[in-house]
């Protein structure tokens, strides 16, 4: 039989383990509708403490967290106001227009350094009270960033930020669908990095290791209105501690491990960094998430879409993020001996 291919196409493809199974076998469940569900309380009051927030509300996944706080945050600016995020943000490049589909609100882009937000080119984008101009609803950070390739916002600019915000009266979300990451890189408490934000996403299938679900954290008030509009977008689950019971395992037992995922994203860099064609500065991977450039040589067309397909061919997983750049990401189920075996067959 042929080898399993490694997939490095990113961090939500682990899969659950023997004892996360084991626990959702045996979760004691209820309609969480109904707030019934005692694993889904247990999960959402884990979570609310690690990241030091008074609140947590267990969601399907990470875009409906984000979107939830942006529908919130925009209410007291109104439909037609504009989103401050990163210009490779998520909830600006991967969540559908979502913001506006749902939530009436436009994206402010603002380039970062490497995904990092300069706060003066923030402050800058909160556009002034005239009657001319859409109103700001609310400022998004992203830690880390995912299309910067896993970099990190130290807390000392987070609080920079978080005082713009304060500053001019808007709310602030922290999309951290990678915080722990963050946060084990850093050396500091997710609590940390997550200090001032007025609402805080972060996920529990990506590197802590469930199978489905993310945290929206914030306010106890803010998240029984978060709970009514998680209804109002369909997110209402019933029997759904079997899922929450992943979630609980994942948060106790997953942030320990994710800084083995950061050395074996070095060690990846390091062995891609080698490669003809591939543009890399190793020293650049801070987390688990390894974004290359990739030089078409001879091939015709997008080299992002060929390298892809030929490391397909030799059993390695990756997506293209631009018409000649490539995305790894490392993850628990792709071990050190697995990192190897892949820079063996991209050799190859
Ligand atoms: N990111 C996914 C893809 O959507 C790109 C991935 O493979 O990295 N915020 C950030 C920063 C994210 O990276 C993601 C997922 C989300 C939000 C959304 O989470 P989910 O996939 O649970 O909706």
């Amino acid at each position: 039989m042929p080898e399993a291919p490694i997939d490095l196409r990113s961090d939500t493809v682990t899969r659950p383990d023997a004892a996360m199974r084991r626990a959702m076998a045996e979760a004691e469940v209820g309609d969480d509708v109904f707030g019934e569900d005692p694993t889904v309380r247990r999960l959402e009051g884990a979570a609310a403490a690690a990241v030091g927030h008074e609140a947590a509300l267990f969601v399907p996944s990470g875009m409906m967290g984000n979107e939830i706080a942006l529908h919130l945050h925009g209410r007291a600016a109104g439909a037609g106001s504009e989103v401050i995020c990163e210009a490779r943000s998520h909830v600006v490049t991967y969540e559908m227009g979502a913001m506006a589909l749902l939530s009436g609100l436009q994206p402010r882009t603002v380039e970062g350094e490497r995904g990092r937000l300069d706060p003066a080119r923030v402050e800058a984008a909160v556009q002034p009270d005239v009657p001319y101009l859409s109103r700001t609803a609310a400022i998004v950070v992203e830690n880390t960033h995912n299309m910067a390739g896993g970099t990190v916002t130290p807390p000392a600019l987070a609080d920079e930020l978080v005082g713009v915000a304060r500053r001019r009266g808007l709310p602030i979300h922290l999309d951290g669908a990678r915080l722990f990451n963050a946060a084990v890189a850093l050396g500091v408490p997710p609590a940390r990095l997550a200090r001032g934000f007025d609402s805080v996403m972060f996920t529990l299938s990506k590197g802590l290791g469930a199978p489905v679900g993310s945290m929206l954290c914030g306010l106890a008030a803010w998240i029984r209105e978060a709970r009514r509009v998680r209804k109002a977008f369909g997110g209402g689950m019933r029997q759904v501690g079997v899922l929450a019971a992943a979630g609980v395992l994942a948060l106790e037992h997953g942030p320990a491990r994710l800084a083995e995922d950061h050395a074996n994203a070095k060690r990846l860099a390091e062995g891609l960094a080698g490669l003809p064609g591939v543009e890399l500065d190793p020293a650049e991977v801070e987390t688990n998430i390894v974004i290359f450039g990739v030089d078409g040589g001879a091939v015709e067309g997008a080299p992002a879409a060929a390298f892809v397909s030929r490391a397909a061919e030799a059993g390695v997983l990756c997506i293209a993020v631009a018409a000649d750049r490539v995305r790894m990401v490392t993850h628990r189920d792709v071990d050190r001996a697995g990192i190897e075996r892949a820079l063996a067959a991209l050799r190859s």
